[in-house]
């Protein structure tokens, strides 16, 4: 079975973790969001595709899930003694490392795709991991500051400023200029199933739909294209999801999600048991619904959530 799944960071990893011990034979295909990239100290960042395979190769730090294992963070303070900053996002020395690489492969003048697939030669995560583009798209959020409208990058917004400003407008930026990294058209056009983990809708998923032909080759696919909510009880699992939620006009709750996608995308939505009242309205859009429990707190519940999905792939194929 080839199961494509469209992943941001922490949600999107931690699932994954469950999807490979539900399907331990599946050869799985990652498409994982770059709009979250971000060039610091010269360096190119990119947190969700690290998040990805750190966390499928045995290297995350498992508390944050996000990072390396066993950090240290001397470069950081040296850096920061030179009066180099920004001081607010917490590269370690072992992380570093990682950035390094991508980056004089890049200067080299290999692709991200290429870059990513010889990071992963390292860490062995078990699926194929592409990015959503190997050209730079940049998710930049507009907000009101000290009395001014700017947009800053997605990062600033989520790690400096932690989501406390409504985020007024959420732009991939280059995205609408982008082409899918190589073989990610045809990693979908071969799927028997794609999967939207409980990634942010908006900054994670979104932008990867953002890419122009992703959103076309999903629906597309004729294949069953099965969610898992990433709201639970109206509140986003982990992360902020409601702050850009509201940037695009959508309530935070695992129905408004599942609209947002509309049934064009998706056939089939997992909501939490706490949002069992959703599943009737989620039906009446014309999407297959069941609430399950959706909280990844060990790997035998993200296996089991990750089951689910795949017995409703089931079910829309029979329907
Ligand atoms: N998240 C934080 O909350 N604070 C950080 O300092 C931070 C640093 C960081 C460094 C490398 C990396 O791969 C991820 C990092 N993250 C950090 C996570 C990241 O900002 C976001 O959670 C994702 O981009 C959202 O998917």
């Amino acid at each position: 079975m080839r199961i494509v799944v469209l992943a941001g960071g922490i949600g999107g990893a931690r699932f994954l973790r469950g999807l490979k011990q539900a399907a331990p034979d599946a050869d799985i295909t990652v498409i994982g969001n770059t709009g979250d990239d971000i060039h610091l100290f010269g360096l190119k960042v990119c947190p969700d595709l690290d998040t990805v395979m750190y966390t499928l190769g045995g290297g995350i730090n498992e508390e944050q899930g996000w990072g390396r294992a066993d950090e240290t963070f001397h470069l950081k303070e040296e850096l920061a003694a030179y009066g180099v900053g920004p001081e607010w996002f917490g590269l370690g020395d072992r992380d570093f490392a990682t950035h390094i690489v991508r980056t004089q492969m890049i200067t080299a003048g290999f692709p991200l795709s290429a870059v990513t697939e010889a990071l992963c030669d390292r860490w062995k995560p078990g699926v194929r991991l592409l990015p959503m583009t190997d050209d730079r798209v940049e998710t930049h959020v507009a907000v009101e500051l000290d009395g001014e409208r700017k947009a800053v990058h997605f990062q600033e917004y989520w790690v400096r400023l932690r989501a406390s400003v409504p985020a007024e407008a959420v732009v991939p930026v280059g995205a609408e200029q982008s082409k899918p990294a190589p073989g990610v058209l045809e990693a979908l056009a071969e799927a028997d199933l794609i999967l939207f983990p409980p990634s942010n809708p908006v900054v994670s998923i979104g932008t990867i739909l953002a890419v122009p032909g992703i959103r076309e080759a999903i629906a597309d696919a004729g294949v069953p294209v099965v969610g898992l909510s990433p709201i639970v009880g109206d509140a986003p699992v982990r992360g902020m999801a409601d702050k850009v939620l509201a940037a695009v006009g959508v309530e935070s709750t695992a129905a408004a999600v599942a609209e947002h996608y509309g049934s064009g995308l998706l056939d089939g939505w997992l909501v939490d048991t706490v949002d069992a009242d959703a599943v009737t309205r989620v039906r009446a859009a014309g999407i297959l619904c069941r609430a399950v429990p959706l909280m990844m707190s060990g790997l035998d519940a993200t296996t089991q959530m990750a089951r689910e999905a795949l017995a409703m792939a089931e079910e829309v194929r029979e329907a």
